[in-house]
This record gives C-alpha cells, sequence and structure tokens, in this order.
C-alpha cells in the first residue's frame, strides 16, 4: 500500500491496494492513515460490486441499509437488491426514472447529521464520472476548529445545534418535491448534537455543524443563532482547509463525517454514477 498527502489541510491518496483482498494488518494501517489524514482517502483503482462494497464498508462498521437502519431520506435510490447501496447520479432508466439521487449534496454537509446516530465513514465509489467536472470538496472540521481562538473555542464547547433534514430539503434547491417522501419530516430526522465533538479514535476536537443540515443553536434567539453560524459557517469553508476531489473512474473515496464536511459541485450535463455505503456512527459527543 502506498501513500501521498493531498493537502495540507487533510486527504491522502492511497494506491497499490485492492480493499476487496486486504489482510487486517491492511485494512488497520488503513484507518489509522486516514485517520492521520483528518479523515478522507482517495483509494484509486478499486473494482468493487454492491456485494465487495458492502463487505468491505462493514469493517468500519454497521452499515445503514442493514437490521432496519434505512437512511429514509434516500429510500427511492437504494439499489432494491442492496439496501446498503445509494446511488448518486443525474442517470435515469429507460423508461425515464431517476436512476440515483440527481445533484446530491450540492451544498455543505455531513451526512445524516440529522440523526442522533449519524453517518460515521461514507464510502463513495466511481463508476462513470464526466470527462470535466463533477468534483467533490471537502473540508476539514477539525483544521478548522484549530484554528479558532482559544477564546472562540472556549465559548463554542458547550454549545449545542439542531440538525433538521428540513433544513437541506427546504433550503438547498437539491430536492423537488417529489424527492421527498411523507416520513421525512416526522421528527426521526432532527436531532441536538454538541456544536464541538471529541473525535473517538483521535482524541481530536472537530466543530460538528453544516449549513445543509444544522438549523439552529439551541437555546439561542434566532438571530444570535443565525449570527454565530454565519460566521462560523465562513469560517469553515476557507479555502486552506479544503481538498477538492477530481474523480477518476473506479476510485473509491472514504470520507469521516465526524472530521470533514463536503459540497458536491454541480457543473456538468454528462452522466455520473456512484455508489455510496455509509457506516453507522456511535452519537457524537464532546
Ligand atoms: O456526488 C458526490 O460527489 C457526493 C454526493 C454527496 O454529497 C453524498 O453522497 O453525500
Amino acid at each position: 500500500m502506498q501513500t501521498k498527502k493531498l493537502s495540507p489541510a487533510l486527504g491522502i491518496e492511497v494506491s497499490s491496494i485492492d480493499v476487496t483482498q486486504c489482510t487486517d494488518e491492511q485494512f488497520n494501517s488503513l484507518r489509522e492513515k486516514w485517520n492521520e489524514a483528518g479523515g478522507l482517502a482517495v483509494v484509486r483503482d478499486q473494482h468493487l460490486t454492491p456485494q465487495s462494497q458492502t463487505d468491505f464498508s462493514r469493517r468500519f462498521g454497521p452499515l445503514f441499509g442493514e437490521d432496519d437502519h434505512f437512511q429514509d431520506t434516500v429510500l427511492p435510490y437504494l439499489m432494491p437488491e442492496y439496501p446498503t447501496i445509494y446511488r448518486v447520479s443525474n442517470k435515469k432508466t429507460d423508461d425515464g426514472k431517476a436512476l440515483g439521487r440527481a445533484r446530491a449534496g450540492s451544498y455543505w454537509h455531513s451526512d445524516v447529521s440529522f440523526r442522533d446516530r449519524p453517518a460515521m465513514a461514507s464510502l463513495l465509489y466511481a463508476i462513470e464520472i464526466p470527462g470535466v467536472g463533477g468534483d467533490t470538496q471537502f473540508a476539514s472540521q477539525i483544521a478548522a476548529y484549530n484554528a479558532l481562538s482559544p477564546a472562540m473555542q472556549k465559548m463554542l464547547a458547550p454549545l449545542n445545534a439542531v440538525h433538521d433534514f428540513r433544513v437541506a430539503a427546504r433550503t438547498s434547491g437539491s430536492y423537488s418535491e417529489s424527492d421527498i417522501n411523507s416520513g421525512d419530516f416526522d421528527g426521526t430526522n432532527r436531532c441536538l448534537h454538541p456544536l464541538v465533538i471529541t473525535h473517538p479514535d483521535t482524541g481530536q476536537s472537530a466543530l460538528f455543524i453544516n449549513p445543509g443540515f444544522t438549523s439552529h443553536i439551541d437555546g439561542f434567539e434566532s438571530q444570535e443563532s443565525a449570527t454565530l453560524l454565519g460566521f462560523l459557517y465562513k469560517h469553515i469553508v476557507q479555502p486552506e482547509f479544503i481538498y477538492r476531489h477530481p474523480w477518476q473512474p473506479n476510485d473509491l473515496v472514504i470520507w469521516d463525517n465526524r472530521a470533514t464536511m463536503h459540497y458536491a459541485i454541480q457543473d456538468y450535463n454528462e452522466d455520473r454514477y456512484l455508489h455510496r455505503s455509509t457506516v453507522i456512527a456511535a452519537k457524537p459527543s464532546r
């Protein structure tokens, strides 16, 4: 296994490994390097079936789509035979039905942060990629936290924020009415998380808010919340904290939603088709 740093803030490129064949020792080493790189790894040249992607992803922990843990906001886009695989795509079937969610994630977010147990790792495997465009940006929420003054860090430490799927569903422009299921707003997709969390593997602090799903800071008046979140949202997407990934077919990108946010850039018309499997985290804590 070879690794190369992708940006100062986060990310490693990993090559010379077949994730479907890796030993426990190789897997542990990959996971350690992933943590050291701020929770972002681009594993090149993988050849994954829905089954082998599911099997590999399960090595990180339990998956959405198994044992009744469904991510109900993406139900129509799960592979019928593999509910652990969520299709991210602008492609349509021959009879004109959406094959996956088009324009998925074209806003800064951390996957499933609106659940008590949000996403831990997301593993996105590129099958079809436009000739140009369709990059994904990743921002380190550890680097963003570390760049705040000690006084600001201290002020943020005891705060909690409400996360709600409604925020992206209503404001991002990514969802049409037909994308939204009746159960999406039934209360299971809304929860409270600490605004600063401690990464359970590395002990590092990270900001845990995102414009896609965070609705407000608990206990604040709405103007107070909007002003503080407005400052933080500007702070957390500074170029110094970002790696922009230009996809190649057969890339498997693994990100840690407890340490990063991401934004899928919608600047293409060609076909784009990817499979995402998503590991369930424990409830984040400070
Ligand atoms: O399409 C992408 O590059 C990322 C999609 C996304 O935001 C997600 O799967 O959460």
